[in-house]
Formats: C-alpha cells, sequence, structure tokens
C-alpha cells in the first residue's frame, strides 16, 4: 500500500548523512538501548498509521529526559542531521514518519506524570504519555481529560498538542489552545523553553507555548505539558439518531443546542455509508437501530451532573424531534456497555476504513449547511473510478471528514480530487484541516485558507526558531514561503 507518487519530494542534499560518529555520540547520551537501529524494529517508526506515509529513518532515538532531546538535538544541528518528532505515530497526514532518512525522535520514553492538582485540575506530564492512560490517571481524582478521540490508546499528549487534534468533545471542552497552561519544549539548537507553569492567567509577555501548539514538529519538541482538566462527569448519556436529509441532520443540531444547552457534549455525524462498511470491516461493532435505513446517523452525548434530569431532558429532546418527523428512529443507551458500543461505531470508522484498504483523506472545516453538498460532488467527480465516498464528523464543530476508498494508491484518482477539493473549501472560506494539520501531505496548500503574508510571517517564525530547517523537513509551510525567508545556503535544492 504505497503512496502515490505526487506524495514524493526530494531530498534535500543539504542534510548531513548518518556516521558512525553520530550512533556513537547518541549512545553516549541516551545508552545503547534507547538508539535503535535494527531495521525490522525501525520499520514501525518509518511507516505512518495508515500505511501511507513511508519514508527510511536508520536510526530511532528513545530519549527519557528533556536534557537529552537537548543534546540531541543540539548535535543534529550542529552536524545538520534531519529529525521527525514522533509521538504515538497516529498522524493523518504523514507528519510524523520521515520523508526520506531523518533521525526519528520518539517521545516514547518520556512517560512520566509529574504532578496532578485535585484542587485546580492541572496536570504536568512528560510528552509521551499516552492519552488513554492519562485519562485513567486524573479519572481516579474525579478529573477527566479536555479531549477524546478514537486513537488515544496510542497517541500521545505531546503528539496531540503538536497537532492540536480536536477530537470528539471539542464541542463541549474548546481546543487545547484553551486547555493548555504550559509546556516545555526544546528548540532545533538544544535550547530548553521551560514555560511550564499551571497559572490560569500569566500575560507576561507573547504568548510563546500558543505557538508550538499546532506546530507539528517543526518549530520545536514538546517535552512536557501542563493540562487544564475539567471535572469528570457525573453522568453521561447518549442517543444514536436515524435522519432522513443532510438539511433535517441540520435542523436536529440546532434543536439539540437549544434543548440540551450546556449539558450537550458531543454532537458527530456519520452517513449511511460509513455505518455500512464500519459493520462490514469491524467485528464486535453493531447496529445500534438495525431496523433503520436512513441516510444519516448522529451520534449526541450529555455530560452533566445530575443523571436524572439529563436523561429527562434528553428523553424529552428526543421525543420531541422524533414527533416532528426530524428523526426518524432513535434509541438511547441504557448503560454503559450501551454507551461504549455507540462510541465504539462512531470511532471505529478510521479503522474500518484502513480495513478496507488505501484512502484519500480530507479533514474539512466548512459551514454546517455546505458539508454534505461537498462529499454529493465528489461522489459525482469519481463517477466511473473505482472509488467508495463515505462522509461523517464532528459536525458540531462543522468539521468533515470526506474520505475516498480506493482499490490502490492512484495518481488518477488524486487528480480528480485534488487540487479540487481544496478550491472548493477555499470557495467557501474554510479550513483545508481542520484538526489533522497540514504534515507532509498538505505542505503546498496552506495557501487554501491562509492569505500570503499570513504564511510569510509563519515562514519568519519558522527561520527564526530552526534557522537550519531541521525540524520536519517537507511538512506543513511550502518550500516557497521557506525560500524567501532563509538564506539560499539554507533552503533545500528545488524539486
Ligand atoms: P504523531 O502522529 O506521532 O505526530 C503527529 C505530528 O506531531 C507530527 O508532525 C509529529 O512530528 C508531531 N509531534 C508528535 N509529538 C511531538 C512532540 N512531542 N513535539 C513536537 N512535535 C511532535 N485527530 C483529531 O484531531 N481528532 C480526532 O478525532 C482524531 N481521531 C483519530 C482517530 C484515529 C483512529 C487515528 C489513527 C487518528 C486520529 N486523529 C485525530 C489524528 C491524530 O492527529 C491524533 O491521533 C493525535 O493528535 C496524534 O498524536 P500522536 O502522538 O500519534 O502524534
Ligand atoms: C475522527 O474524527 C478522526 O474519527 C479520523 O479525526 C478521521 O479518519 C478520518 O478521516
Ligand atoms: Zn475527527
Amino acid at each position: 500500500m504505497r503512496a502515490a507518487s505526487s506524495y514524493t519530494v526530494p531530498r534535500d542534499p543539504r542534510f548531513a548523512q548518518l556516521e558512525q560518529q553520530d550512533l556513537d555520540y547518541f549512545r553516549s547520551v541516551i545508552g545503547d538501548t534507547g538508539v535503535l537501529t535494527d531495521p525490522d524494529a525501525l520499520q514501525t517508526y518509518s511507516i505512518d498509521w495508515m500505511g501511507k506515509y513511508e519514508g527510511k529513518c536508520s536510526v530511532a532515538l528513545r530519549p527519557k529526559s528533556t536534557e537529552q532531546v537537548s543534546k540531541i538535538l543540539a548535535h543534529c544541528n550542529k552536524r545538520l542531521l534531519a529529525v521527525v518528532p514522533q509521538g504515538g505515530n497516529t498522524g493523518l497526514v504523514g507528519g510524523s514518519t520521515p520523508v526520506h532518512d531523518e533521525v526519528v525522535l520518539s517521545t516514547a520514553g518520556l512517560n512520566r506524570v509529574l504532578s496532578f492538582d485535585a484542587v485546580s485540575g492541572a496536570l504536568v506530564c512528560e510528552a509521551g504519555c499516552v492519552l488513554e492512560q492519562l485519562d485513567a490517571h486524573v479519572g481516579g481524582h474525579g478529573f477527566t481529560m479536555p479531549l477524546d478521540l478514537g486513537a488515544k490508546g496510542s497517541c500521545h499528549i505531546g503528539g496531540n498538542l503538536a497537532t492540536n487534534a480536536g477530537g470528539l468533545r471539542l464541542l463541549r471542552y474548546g481546543s487545547l489552545h484553551g486547555s493548555v497552561l504550559g509546556l516545555e519544549a526544546v528548540l532545533a539548537n538544544g535550547t530548553v523553553l521551560d514555560l511550564l507553569t499551571t497559572l490560569r492567567k500569566d500575560n507576561t509577555g507573547y504568548d510563546l507555548k500558543q505557538l508550538l501548539v499546532g506546530s507539528e514538529g517543526t518549530l520545536g519538541v514538546i517535552t512536557a505539558a501542563a493540562i487544564q482538566c475539567p471535572p469528570r462527569p457525573a453522568a453521561v448519556h447518549v442517543a444514536y439518531l436515524a435522519v432522513p436529509s443532510f438539511a433535517t441532520v441540520q435542523q436536529v443540531f440546532v434543536r439539540a443546542r437549544r434543548r440540551l444547552g450546556e449539558i450537550l457534549s458531543a454532537f458527530e455525524f456519520l452517513d449511511r455509508g460509513s455505518l455500512e462498511l464500519t459493520l462490514a470491516e469491524l467485528d464486535g461493532v453493531r447496529d445500534p437501530l438495525p431496523s433503520s435505513a436512513e441516510p444519516f446517523y448522529l451520534v449526541v452525548e450529555t455530560s452533566g451532573s445530575n443523571a436524572e434530569h439529563d436523561y429527562a431532558k434528553l428523553e424529552a429532546f428526543l421525543e420531541e424531534v422524533m414527533e416532528e418527523g426530524l428523526v426518524a428512529d432513535g434509541t438511547l443507551a441504557q448503560d454503559s456497555t450501551q454507551v461504549a458500543g455507540i462510541w465504539g461505531l462512531r470511532e471505529g470508522i478510521s479503522v474500518a476504513l484502513r480495513h478496507a484498504g488505501p484512502v484519500y483523506k480530507y479533514d474539512l472545516s466548512l459551514p454546517v449547511g455546505k458539508m454534505y453538498e461537498l462529499v454529493e460532488e465528489t461522489r459525482a467527480r469519481v463517477a466511473g473510478l473505482p472509488c467508495r465516498v463515505f462522509g461523517y464528523g464532528h459536525l458540531g464543530d462543522g468539521n468533515l471528514h470526506l474520505n475516498v476508498s480506493t482499490p490502490r494508491y492512484d495518481d488518477a484518482v488524486q487528480a480528480r480530487l485534488e487540487p479540487w477539493i481544496y478550491e472548493w473549501t477555499a470557495a467557501q472560506r474554510g479550513s483545508v484541516s481542520a484538526e489533522h494539520g497540514m504534515g507532509r501531505m498538505k505542505a503546498e496548500c496552506i495557501g487554501y485558507s491562509k492569505p500570503a503574508a499570513a504564511v510569510d510571517v509563519m515562514a519568519q517564525i519558522k527561520a527564526l526558531l530552526d534557522p537550519n530547517l531541521i525540524l520536519n523537513p517537507y511538512k506543513v509551510l511550502p518550500r516557497a514561503a521557506l525560500a524567501g525567508n532563509v538564506p539560499a545556503q539554507r533552503m533545500p535544492a528545488a524539486a
């Protein structure tokens, strides 16, 4: 399942090749066990979760402290060795794997919880902590992590911050920009930026930690973070609804916000194709409404403090939308097993798509009214090609996941989809990356969603923090934007 050739970029010849003296140095800093060179062991670091973006790293490093990260980066910067920071390697835009032979710097060894304040809910932990484990940790104190996503069992909090991951409860807890209290990061030259405070309010100068959030490993390596955790909701209820049209989906959303108000914590949609694919591909996933055949399904979740009151509210909402014919059929989960079953279906869609084979993924912010129009137009556009088009996502956040599944990666299919999808999105003033980031996939596409002046400022920031451009090269920013902001001898050779 190899990437289409149009994803390849030539290796930047400015970068040094890894030598024995580099390995010796890395071993002197992190010990033999932290320096992986065995080709079999390196395979998992070189290829992404989808099996789509694959490089060929000769070494993966697993430091266990910020000081070790600092020494590694200072060495790579001096030697002009390119570096890919890697967390759980669950990213979906080819950001976490090498394009060529970059050194992989894994945060897997930075996995300690440093403190938790059970009064304020401030969690301080190292960047390699796995999201689900953090949730269990703070759960023990009656708190929850402010984000949740299907990859929670593998993704790291550092990777979540580096991608500014959104997920299933952004509607309730907002983006990580709001939940991050502090950060520690190491810049390309080894400088440690200690911004790891837990203050709610701190207006001392520019808020540098926010630059690292969503920077996808191109500005520094996040080594630790302080996160504001909300209290764990005492009562969680989930409704699963079958809806006859996308116009009705929108009406149900308006009604849910009005009727459920502050307890509404997720509003997700999937189309019938996504449902059928997931049921077909994944064992153990059940259809919550087996006798329904509507074109759209919704997962509506409430999180609150009073189970009886919340359940009554959700029940009344469901009765109302069903009586008015906005919802054709619906069910309320009766216990935590049923709640988990409905979420298992929603979270399983990406896994099912991966099982089904190669997939072109588009993660778009669009006006809600336009979201499904694009799915239908995409279907028309690929008519005659061996493609299946799926639409689902975080409707409550205006975030569509448009997935085009094909038997193999094929330049003809990709050419039919791109840049058309990006142009369509730009025409709506949407975003070509709602939550997954730009990575390698969209490094040349930022202009569809940001003006040239903004991209130019980003390139200046990149050149300031990483003047040798060693951190995650070929990712996020277009080559031309960097060309205007770094001296010619520091620019990669032209494609
Ligand atoms: P990686 O994949 O390892 O890295 C992602 C990027 O961050 C890369 O560019 C990497 O270089 C950089 N990076 C990683 N760690 C660091 C660090 N410590 N310092 C600096 N840079 C770093 N995303 C969403 O937003 N919402 C979802 O609902 C969602 N659901 C998903 C479901 C599934 C099944 C999968 C496979 C992925 C999903 N994702 C989702 C995509 C992905 O962005 C998230 O899984 C996650 O935030 C990535 O974390 P990670 O630790 O795996 O990072
Ligand atoms: C989700 O919301 C993730 O399930 C993954 O963001 C989306 O695989 C995708 O396209
Ligand atoms: Zn998503």
